[in-house]
């Protein structure tokens, strides 16, 4: 397990995956090309902690390759491993499903067609490029750049 301090950005995580961002706002980021996850887990500790995939190719060409899910804890891209502790999401290259949490998050999707659920919470959904859904659930949501939208106050 690597533990870091205070306000991190945490970059190119080859080959196993085992970090706790520990306090402080943390960006946690998977930017090298490759399509799978491996590894055990992520966790962002407390703070506002980020999840950035914004650059990845993780989930590849599979429409229903890449999941990030905050409520349930994992990422899955064909490996999944856990993660927790995070509130906000940057979707990669891929479609993906972004799903949130009770907390207030801020999940953005990519170019492709993606599938955002805010969940409880006062959240910000942005679709980005692509034929988007968004779901803000309950709370006093924002969305933008979705095709599809529900639950969305704003
Ligand atoms: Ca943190
Ligand atoms: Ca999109
Ligand atoms: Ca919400
Ligand atoms: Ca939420």
């Amino acid at each position: 397990m690597r533990t870091v301090d205070g306000d991190d950005r945490i970059r190119e995580l080859f080959g196993t995956v085992d970090v706790d961002a520990g306090p402080g706002d943390d960006a946690i980021a998977f930017d090298y090309r490759d399509d799978s996850v491996r590894g055990n887990r992520l966790v962002g500790g407390a703070g506002a902690d980020t999840f950035d995939l914004g650059g990845s190719f993780l989930g590849g060409d599979d429409p229903a390759g890449l999941v990030v899910d905050l409520d349930q804890g994992f990422v899955r891209a064909r490996g999944t491993i856990d993660l927790l502790g995070f509130e906000n999401v940057i979707g990669g290259w891929s479609a993906s499903t972004l799903i949130g949490n009770d907390a207030d998050n801020l999940l953005r999707g990519g170019p492709r067609t993606d599938t955002i659920e805010g969940r409880a919470g006062d959240d910000h959904l942005d679709g980005r490029d692509g034929a988007d859904t968004g779901d803000g659930g309950t709370g006093d949501d924002t969305c933008t750049a979705f095709e599809t939208v529900t639950a969305c106050e704003n």
